[in-house]
């Protein structure tokens, strides 16, 4: 295994620790995340009892196939803990999140949850975000005037695109992804953001992280 994946193994497996018997546990997205759920599995065959609420398709699959109970929203009202990677992670623990397309998924399960907890490798932590471009999921229906709207506020957006086609997201909508020069003001930037009437959601993840876990070559720091 390479070095980097694995410290995003060892970051994931120390944030699987924090999972508890009988815990409603949000499953993040990404190669980190898996790594967690991979974890969170053995821990299911070892006989803890927890149940999952997955934050896109491939977490969902991958979840089922490691044995993890499943649920949704329709039988639990809370979430006691969500583990998910991110894009990036500034020192106020803001979050750019989205490079996997889940976003919105991502932004209801780590928004529901009592404690977010975020692990990632240490290239992802930054002093300003926004050298990652911006996902914005938006509406179909309009994406070049949403766009327009975008690039009002200072963005240049770039359609998503997978395998020479439009990339189409779990919620069936499309995805901007927008180059900002450096984002000064994260909260800000998300409100003008929501404001467009095409825009379903950022990537911007605001005052959402309690913790960030980071996998360095040295071993793991966490931030609070
Ligand atoms: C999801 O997966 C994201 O919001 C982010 O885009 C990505 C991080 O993936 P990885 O852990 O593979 O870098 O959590």
């Amino acid at each position: 295994m390479d070095p980097m994946e694995r410290s995003k193994k060892a970051v994931a497996e120390h944030a699987a620790n924090f999972v508890k018997e009988g815990m409603v546990v949000g499953l993040g997205s990404g190669s980190t995340a898996n790594w967690m759920i991979k974890r969170l599995g053995e821990r299911v065959q070892e006989g803890l009892n927890i149940k999952g609420i997955p934050s896109s398709f491939k977490s969902e699959r991958l979840a089922a196939e490691c044995g993890i109970p499943l649920t949704d929203f329709s039988s639990v009202d809370k979430i006691d803990i969500a583990i998910d990677g991110a894009d990036e992670v500034d020192s106020d623990l803001q979050l750019l999140k989205g490079g996997g397309g889940s976003l919105v998924r991502e932004k209801i399960v780590d928004g529901e949850a009592e404690q977010l907890i975020i692990i990632v490798d240490e290239t992802k932590i930054v002093t300003r975000l926004g050298e990652f471009p911006l996902p914005i999921e938006v509406t179909p229906f309009g994406w070049e005037l949403t766009a327009e709207n975008i690039s009002n506020l200072g963005g240049k957006p770039k359609l998503r695109h997978l395998d020479g086609e439009i990339f189409v997201t779990n919620n069936d909508n499309y995805i901007l992804d927008c180059k900002f020069p450096g984002i000064q003001k994260p909260a800000e930037l998300h409100a003008s953001l929501k404001l467009l009437t095409g825009v379903v959601e950022t990537g911007l993840f605001i005052n959402m992280a309690d913790q960030i876990i980071i996998a360095k070559q040295d071993g793991i720091e966490i931030l609070t």
